[in-house]
């Protein structure tokens, strides 16, 4: 039983990996869900999504998120109501793509919860619908929201920042807004406590792997049992391989590096996994407390997402 916490795109890279690697059915995803967006009265849960569609083999890998092959009509008719939309109205907004297939995802789980089912189990009935075996956990079923602040505007959605704003403006703080009220999702302590080993994904530090940690209960599972917990590292060469995590590193005043990233993470994880072209800052890694394993760790594509993975299990071992 090996769990993971995960974000989005690189996450979903290394659990595809994973699940070639590791039985499936042992496998149990902690998601992220604090980058969720209500859009046209739809819940949108974009990490759920991207690691649901990724492992489902469907997602456009392309973009690393979405669905591959899609259509855009339903944007597209949208537009017709840009001129009429008063200002502040988020009625018909298209800046935040979504897809003609992937819409059914949102309107399904939607529904689901307006009838009152949680978002644990509407989460594993889409997983199912797309005949992922592995088991997805949003962190939280409370409403958790990250807000970031910017630039001359000041505070506004993880979404408005991401999407709208494609992370092209400077951060100058990054909060989960109900955080402190969340409780963990039915069946997260449990996962934490019954795996074998613990792994946190190459995902965004600050917005992606932090709200997962900030849920009540998870950070302290992981510092108790740290030895068993391997984390990778999302930042290869001082770069992050995909968005804005080197970024909001250092405009956060964190080191935009492994070593940044270790310092990050040394609490609740024993070991790093760095990228080779990092060997050289692995006595930084160490001397920031984490054992450091140095391996190839950019996912061109399955196979090298495997061996990613087949390198994590060995380190956990
Ligand atoms: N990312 C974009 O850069 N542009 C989009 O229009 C966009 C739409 C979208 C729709 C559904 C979905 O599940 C994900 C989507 N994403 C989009 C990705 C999403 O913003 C990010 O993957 C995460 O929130 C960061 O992990």
């Amino acid at each position: 039983m090996i769990t993971v916490l995960a974000g989005g795109v690189g996450a979903a890279r290394f659990l595809s990996g994973l699940v070639r690697v590791s039985p499936p059915a042992g496998v149990t995803a902690v998601v992220n869900t604090a980058d969720d967006v209500t859009l046209h009265g739809l819940r949108i849960c974009p990490d759920l999504d991207t690691v649901t569609y990724t492992l489902a083999g469907a997602v456009d890998p392309g973009t690393g998120w979405g669905l591959a092959g899609e259509t855009w009509q339903v944007m597209e008719a949208l537009e017709r109501f840009a001129p009429v939309a008063p200002s502040g109205s988020a009625a018909g907004l298209t800046w935040f793509r979504l897809g003609d297939r992937d819409l059914a995802t949102h309107l399904y789980r939607s529904a689901r919860l307006g009838e009152g089912a949680g978002l644990v189990a509407v989460t594993a009935e889409v997983a199912t619908a797309w005949g992922v075996e592995a088991t997805l956990l949003p962190m939280t079923e409370d409403p958790v929201q990250t807000r970031v602040t910017v630039a001359g505007e000041g505070e506004i959605g993880f979404q408005e920042y991401f999407v709208e704003r494609r992370h092209d403006v400077a951060a100058f703080a990054v909060r989960f807004a109900g955080i402190d009220q969340a409780r963990p999702a039915p069946g997260v302590l449990a996962a934490l406590d019954g795996a074998d080993g613990v792994v946190i994904a190459p995902s965004n530090p600050i917005v992606s792997i932090a709200p997962v940690l900030a849920v009540a209960g998870v950070r302290d599972r992981l510092r108790a049992r740290r030895r068993q917990v391997v984390a990778v590292s999302p930042i290869v060469a001082g770069a992050a391989l995909k968005g804005p995590a080197a970024r909001l590193m250092a405009e956060l005043g964190h080191e935009a590096s492994v070593v940044g990233v270790a310092r990050l993470w040394t609490d609740v994880a024993g070991t790093l996994v760095v990228d080779e072209a990092d060997a050289a800052l692995a006595p930084e890694v160490e001397a920031a407390g984490m054992a450091c394993v140095v391996a190839p760790s950019v996912m061109h594509g399955p196979d090298e997402a495997a061996a990613l993975a087949r390198t994590t299990l060995a380190a956990l071992a």
